[in-house]
């Protein structure tokens, strides 16, 4: 009998100083059961194999002085030429990128692979971020410690929109948030919790009342805390 050629699956590279971190929570419930049944799959490249002294060196001090170190571009070069290949968009996570958002995670998901870089320190010397045009990509305005629970996240919001990994109720569900509106409030039993009671329509059976109920706390909710995605909303609707 002749092996069947299979299609090779979507495959995230992880360039980190701490590739025991992985899988980390994507080992775990939605990701892990994917990682598990070979729907996606995961390498990490750990940059210290790719210094070249016997320290095995990958930071040095900033130039111009500063606080904390910098990642050397000749190591962090290096180690993603060892990724050659069909590595997809090579992405750089760091607090000054473009900020991420579905629409991207769409497109990485719809690709073959992604490669990810995660800084520490200060971060990457800024000419290898030139010389190999990386896109820098940004979970939003706070500080985290290092790129790689912004490379778990990104890979998490991607693994989930993979074919076969979650059921038709959830691929469902995610058209609401792709009409640029947040989620409605949900409600299950007990129907009276410490005298909380569950709204009225949703009790009514009556689905076009539901469907009206909803859209209108989304709105509601979507005007109180997001202002941004509301004027997207009401132009895109007006
Ligand atoms: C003192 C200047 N800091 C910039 C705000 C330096 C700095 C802070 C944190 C440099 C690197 C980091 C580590 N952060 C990430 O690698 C990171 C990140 C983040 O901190 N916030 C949101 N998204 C991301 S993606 C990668």
């Amino acid at each position: 009998m002749s092996a069947k050629a299979e299609k090779p699956v979507w495959t995230a590279t992880v360039l980190t100083l701490f590739p025991e971190m992985f899988p980390g929570p994507l080992g775990h419930s939605i990701a892990g059961k994917a990682l598990e049944d070979g729907v996606w799959a995961l390498e990490t490249v750990d940059f210290r194999d790719f210094a070249s002294d016997k320290h095995r060196t990958v930071d040095d001090a900033p130039f111009g002085g500063g606080p904390s170190m910098v990642l050397r571009p000749d190591v962090v070069d290096a180690a993603l030429q060892a990724t050659a290949g069909t590595r997809g968009p090579v992405i750089y996570l760091s607090p000054k990128g473009r900020l991420l958002d579905q629409a991207r995670v769409r497109e990485i998901a719809q690709a073959s692979a992604v490669t990810l870089l995660c800084g520490r320190y200060e971060g990457v010397d800024e000419r290898v971020i030139e010389a190999r045009g990386l896109e820098e990509v940004s979970l939003g305005d706070f500080v985290l410690s290092g790129g790689e629970p912004a490379a778990m996240a990104l890979i998490d919001a991607c693994v989930r929109l993979l074919p076969g990994v979650l059921g038709n109720v959830e691929s469902l569900v995610e058209e609401s948030f792709e009409r640029g509106l947040l989620e409605y409030p949900h409600y299950t039993r007990p129907q009276d919790w410490r005298g909380r009671k569950v709204p009225e329509t949703l009790l009514s059976g009556h689905h076009e009342k539901i469907r009206a109920w909803r859209l209108a706390e989304a709105e509601k909710i979507t005007r109180e805390r997001r202002p941004d995605l509301w004027a997207r909303y009401t132009a895109a609707n007006s």
